[in-house]
């Protein structure tokens, strides 16, 4: 498999301006995801995962306490490639497709799915993530929140939709508002598209594999 490697954007850096600046982007992507791709990429040689595709890593280390390390930096690496492909520009509004549909199955209302993402999202304390995961074994859709590097595929779950929480995701463009931060991502930003393929199962293992 050899080295990870740091995905591009799906966008131009001012493709989701005025939401989310390139200022914002220019760090989150180039420094922050850069890092934590340099750091893992300095970790894997002669760790027994080298030769592992970011998932395999992801799922070797996260119950491993001597790997920890190695599990905070291959879990930022996913969860970002992720984040960056949950967003549009002219994103956002009502879920679309089969989604749609088993949102309202499972919430009641695409607005009470929304109330419960925002939720999660604006209650994750401290860094993290807001996540609309699936059940592998029934599909069944539900909300998480996972604390700093945390992910859906240490659980057994699909990931489906995610908004980053870390402070670094928002602090630029809305200072210390996660709440309207998080809203907007909803109004304007997600990329029901995206999670539609995720949901369909294209997702997890196409991501790691062909996108990084
Ligand atoms: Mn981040």
């Amino acid at each position: 498999m050899g080295q990870i490697v740091l995905p591009e954007l799906p966008y131009a850096k001012e493709a989701l301006e005025p939401t989310i600046s390139a200022e914002t982007l220019t760090y989150h992507h180039d420094k922050h995801h850069a890092a934590y791709v340099n750091k893992l990429n300095e970790l894997l040689p002669g760790s027994g995962h080298e030769d592992k595709d970011l998932n395999a890593i992801i799922t070797a280390t996260a119950k491993d306490d001597s790997k920890q390390t190695m599990f905070n930096q291959a879990a930022q690496v996913w969860n970002h490639t992720f984040y960056w492909n949950c967003m549009t520009p002219d994103g956002g509004g009502k879920a679309t497709g089969k989604l749609a549909e088993q949102i309202d199955a499972d919430f009641g209302s695409f607005d009470k799915f929304a109330e419960e993402f925002k939720a999660a999202c604006t209650g994750q304390f401290g860094s993290g993530w807001g996540w609309l995961v699936a059940d592998k074994a029934n599909g069944k859709l539900s909300i998480m929140k996972t604390a700093n590097a945390d992910t859906p595929l240490a659980h057994g779950k699909v990931a489906v939709l995610t908004c980053d929480v870390w402070e670094h995701a928002y602090y630029i463009d809305f200072r210390n508002d996660r709440g309207a931060y998080v809203q907007k991502f909803l109004d304007v930003l997600v990329n029901w598209d995206f999670a539609n393929a995720e949901y369909a199962g294209e997702g997890a293992d196409a991501l790691s594999s062909k996108k990084l």
